[in-house]
């Protein structure tokens, strides 16, 4: 078992409360209306509503997320639909590296297309084992754990593929293109 503090990336601050961070307001969402879409440089343009995202594979994971305002909290549970399902589903095409995640209220945030692959990465509708409360991003919301939480969209909607990268909503303010809490990719020129 790795040491917690060996869990715990440059600069970050252990938080064992649940900080609620986004732009704008909190979206209402009406369920019978909604929509999951993958477009953009797929094979297939795909689309889903609720009643049809309940019927995907799921899986539950334990990760750590950092925000690059420096809080970190380990050990979150998350419940939901690995992104690789859906994407696979759409088959990307070869010249798809990219891919902007588009969310409520017009938020995005990008990413490379192999960073949504991983198996920890999630369209997630529960944490600690209870439906995603609104403010976490209910119905939906993705959960990228080895990036920094900005770039796990809450009330998320699509993802489009793309051959070259583009900056999403909080990349367009500065922040960095990936994102590795690692490296400590905060900023464009970090
Ligand atoms: N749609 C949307 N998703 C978003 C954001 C946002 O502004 N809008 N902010 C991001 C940021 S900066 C962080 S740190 C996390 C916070 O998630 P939490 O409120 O569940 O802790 O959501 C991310 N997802
Ligand atoms: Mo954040």
């Amino acid at each position: 078992m790795t040491e917690k503090r060996d869990r715990v990336p440059p600069g970050q601050v252990v938080t064992r409360k649940w900080p609620v961070l986004h732009a704008g307001e909190v979206p209402q969402v009406d369920l019978a209306t909604w929509t999951f879409r993958v477009w953009g440089l797929v094979e297939e343009e795909k689309v889903w509503t609720w009643e049809e995202f309940q019927a995907l594979p799921r899986v539950e994971v334990t990760v750590d997320i950092h925000c690059v305002t420096r809080w970190s909290r380990l050990d979150t549970r998350f419940r939901g639909v690995p992104a690789a399902v859906v994407l696979a589903a759409a088959r990307p095409r070869p010249e798809a590296r990219y891919v902007m995640v588009h969310a409520e209220q017009g938020f995005t945030t990008n990413l490379p297309l192999a960073d949504l692959l991983r198996p920890n990465v999630l369209l997630a509708d529960e944490a600690e084992g209870a439906p995603l409360t609104p403010e976490h991003g209910w119905p939906l919301r993705l959960v990228v754990p080895h990036l920094y939480f900005w770039k796990s969209a809450k009330w998320v909607r699509g993802f489009e593929l793309m051959a070259e990268d583009r900056p999403g909503f909080w990349e367009r303010l500065g922040y960095h293109m990936r994102g590795d809490p690692w490296q400590e990719q905060r900023y464009r020129d970090d």
